[in-house]
């Protein structure tokens, strides 16, 4: 049987270089699409020893022209559109560049695949950040959108295209509405993996203390290698539908400084009130954790708690890595790169 042939965009990003591990196994063509750079910034794919194996391609999603030739040449049977400007709290410091990168970009790929290769299925990874703050209890595909910052507004409308690309075009464009997911991966601006990779440095007297932004925000946590499944699941079912990826359950981001705590060996008690609250190792009773109004953001999601029942109907897909697991492999990877 022919080798089918995938174009996954953002090639230097977590979820593509598990995606791509996962379709090389299913005995797949990788074609990873990565930015012009300085510096080529593949480490992931060395990480999981899989970097040869994938042909890179130069791909950006402001380059219309570039898109247009990749995808009319490539012959592609299906295309993950992973890249973007992924950091919430940046696009409120450059809303033009979010929303030229991920919603214009995503436009770029559906035309292209309209004009030039219509058969090709495409993933676009959107995000539960579209929901914005509801009254809802949980988030499924029907809950309405109310997005509240740049990054979240840029994600809706290349969301609200595919819709319009699958219905007027009859093209095969599946939406991931994906809640957070982390991994050993994941890159160090998020607030899971600064967490790990700072309580680990205090750890070792290489840092002070860790400055944390609103520790009662909370959130649907899971773990990339998990969710990467359900993209790929998404574009081998008949009809091209959107889904939500979640984990069903969620937590404050205190609760992951302190579940993170206790795998790299220190045990918190919290004093004081907002930007004054601490979190103290109880042991040495050195400050750890503070608060800095600096990395608040202008507005900001409370919680978010997804409901993937359509993913498990229909894909038969359900999480496998639940919240302590996911901080636990965090932590050992951490601690592996200082054994
Ligand atoms: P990452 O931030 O790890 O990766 C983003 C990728 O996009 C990087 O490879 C980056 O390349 C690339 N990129 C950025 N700008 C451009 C551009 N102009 N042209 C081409 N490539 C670009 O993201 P994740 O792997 O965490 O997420 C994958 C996708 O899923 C993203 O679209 C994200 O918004 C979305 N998402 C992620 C969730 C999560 O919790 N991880 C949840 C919901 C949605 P470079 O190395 O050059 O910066
Ligand atoms: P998020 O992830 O914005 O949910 O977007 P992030 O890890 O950046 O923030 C999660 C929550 O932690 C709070 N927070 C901090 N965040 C960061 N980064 N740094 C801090 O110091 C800090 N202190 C507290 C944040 O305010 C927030 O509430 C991720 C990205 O992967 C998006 O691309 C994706 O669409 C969504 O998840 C779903």
């Amino acid at each position: 049987m022919r080798r089918k042939k995938a174009l996954i965009t953002g090639i230097s990003g977590q979820d593509a270089a598990y995606l791509s591990n996962y379709l090389l196994k299913k005995n797949y063509i990788v074609v990873g699409g990565e930015r012009k750079k300085n510096k080529s910034n593949l480490w992931r794919l060395k990480a999981l020893g899989i970097q040869k194996k994938i042909k890179i391609v130069s791909f950006d999603l402001q380059d219309e022209k570039a898109i247009s030739k990749t995808i009319r040449d490539g012959k592609y049977n299906e295309i993950y559109n992973l890249a973007a400007q992924s950091y919430v709290d940046k696009s409120f410091e450059n809303p033009l560049y979010t929303s030229d990168a991920n919603a214009l970009g995503v436009i770029r790929i559906l035309e292209a695949i309209r004009k030039y290769s219509k058969k090709t299925k495409l993933y676009q990874a959107s995000s539960s950040e579209m929901y914005g703050n509801v009254n809802t209890k949980s988030q499924d595909e029907n809950t309405s959108f109310h997005p509240i910052s740049p990054y979240a507004i840029s994600k809706l409308h290349a969301h609200w295209m595919l819709g319009l690309y699958r219905t007027a075009y009859n093209i095969f464009c599946c939406s991931g509405i994906l809640f957070n997911h982390d991994s050993p991966l994941r890159g160090d601006e998020f607030v899971t993996k600064k967490i790990v990779r700072d309580l680990l440095r205090v750890k070792l007297n290489k840092l002070p203390c860790i400055y944390l932004g609103n520790i009662y925000a909370k959130r649907d946590w899971g773990y990339s290698l998990d969710y990467v499944e359900a993209m790929w699941k998404m574009l081998q079912q008949k009809r091209a539908n959107d889904f939500v990826i979640s984990s069903g359950i969620n937590y404050t981001v205190k609760s992951f400084v302190n579940e993170a705590a206790k795998n790299i060996g220190f045990d918190l008690k919290w004093i004081g009130k907002n930007l004054l609250e601490k979190g103290i190792d109880r042991a040495s009773n050195k400050v750890i954790v503070r608060i800095k109004k600096d990395l608040f953001r202008p507005l900001e999601i409370n919680s978010t708690f997804g409901n993937s029942a359509k993913a498990k109907k229909l894909l038969k897909w359900t999480p496998k890595t639940k919240f302590k697991k996911l901080v636990k492999i965090m932590c050992e990877a951490e601690l592996r790169k200082y054994d």
